[in-house]
């Protein structure tokens, strides 16, 4: 990690790493602010931002914190082969949700002959959200998004492999690794390592290879900023209630009729919603039965302390 006085490697304190047991987004996550006492971790600071999934460690109910305190979050989509619609909103509502500023970054520009057009077509799956056309071989485009790197700024980089994310970052200068942790999952040992790196301009650069196949756990409030342009139509229904599917007087499928939104738009967004519904459901299942447990395991030690013969 890093410190005033240069990189450290730090170990967390045991009251930490048992809090973590039960409430894993206490552990350090790359990119938190920690307090060290005697060289150890004793406590993450509150988070500005935060990437998260729910745990996957059994019998846990808590979220696992991928991220913490990002200012930019850079979807990178390739321009070739052809982005991918369903993958670029699913990032985006992955972005809003962390409570970062999302970007769209279009990479291997050079490989595209059409990218004006496509960037035009990206940008209808973006509502409100920047779209760079950028090449990591021509330099293209790299200044628009160093204009987002101010010093102390931390970008994340979100992506599928081979999107072109490692050449960003090498492109952009960055080089040094100043960010390591390392995590104690459920009774074996977990390394996480994602890599943190320092471009020139003094802003932070964070390539994230494990965020790209998660489940978005996005909320209401993030859908309704990825989808900002279906949530306004939805605003003009006639029924407040209005589902979209053949209600009279409903906006959206007027929109969609006219040609002004895709039909793909309005099933992306429903299939988002259904997958956070799904997500939210589930978490409330382990919520019950890390309730149970604790029940049990109190019923266990009250019977075993002889106060209540069964
Ligand atoms: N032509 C071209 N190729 C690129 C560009 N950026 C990346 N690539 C290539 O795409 C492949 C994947 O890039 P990489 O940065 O490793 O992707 P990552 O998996 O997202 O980190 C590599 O073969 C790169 O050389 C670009 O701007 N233009
Ligand atoms: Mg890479
Ligand atoms: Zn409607």
């Amino acid at each position: 990690m890093r410190t005033p006085s240069g990189p450290l490697r730090a170990a967390v304190a045991p009251a930490l790493l048992a809090r973590a047991l039960t409430e894993p987004a206490a552990a350090p996550a790359v990119g938190d602010s920690v307090l060290l006492d005697d060289g150890r971790v004793v406590e993450v600071l509150p988070r500005r931002t935060c990437f998260q999934r729910l745990s996957a460690a059994p019998g846990t109910s808590a979220v696992q914190v991928l991220a913490a305190n990002v200012d930019v979050a850079v979807v990178v989509e390739p321009l070739q082969p052809e982005p991918h619609a369903g993958r670029v909103e699913r990032l985006l509502a992955l972005a809003w949700e962390s409570g970062a500023q999302p970007l769209v970054v279009l990479t291997k520009a050079d490989l595209a002959p059409d990218a004006d057009a496509l960037r035009e077509e990206v940008a209808g799956w973006a509502p409100g959200v920047d779209v760079l056309v950028t090449s990591s071989s021509t330099g293209e485009g790299l200044e628009l998004l160093t204009a987002y790197a101010s010093p102390g700024t931390t970008l994340c980089l979100l992506g599928p492999s081979g999107a072109g994310k490692s050449s960003l970052v090498a492109a952009l200068g960055g080089a040094a690794v100043v960010g390591e942790t390392r995590a104690d999952g459920k009774g074996r040992h977990t390394t996480v390592h994602r890599e943190l790196v320092e471009l020139a301009g003094g802003a932070f650069l964070l390539d994230t290879p494990g965020l790209r196949g998660i489940g978005v756990a996005a909320g209401e409030e993030a859908l309704a900023l990825a989808f900002a342009d279906v949530e306004a139509l939805a605003q003009r229904c006639r029924f407040a209630d209005c589902r979209h599917a053949a209600e009279p007087g409903c906006a959206v499928q007027e929109a969609i009729e006219s040609g002004e939104l895709a039909e793909r738009r309005l099933a992306s967004w429903r299939k988002l919603e259904r997958e956070a519904a799904w997500i939210a459901r589930r978490q409330d299942v382990r919520l019950q039965a890390v309730e149970r447990a604790r029940w049990k395991a109190l019923h266990k030690e009250v019977r075993r302390s002889g106060r209540v013969r069964p």
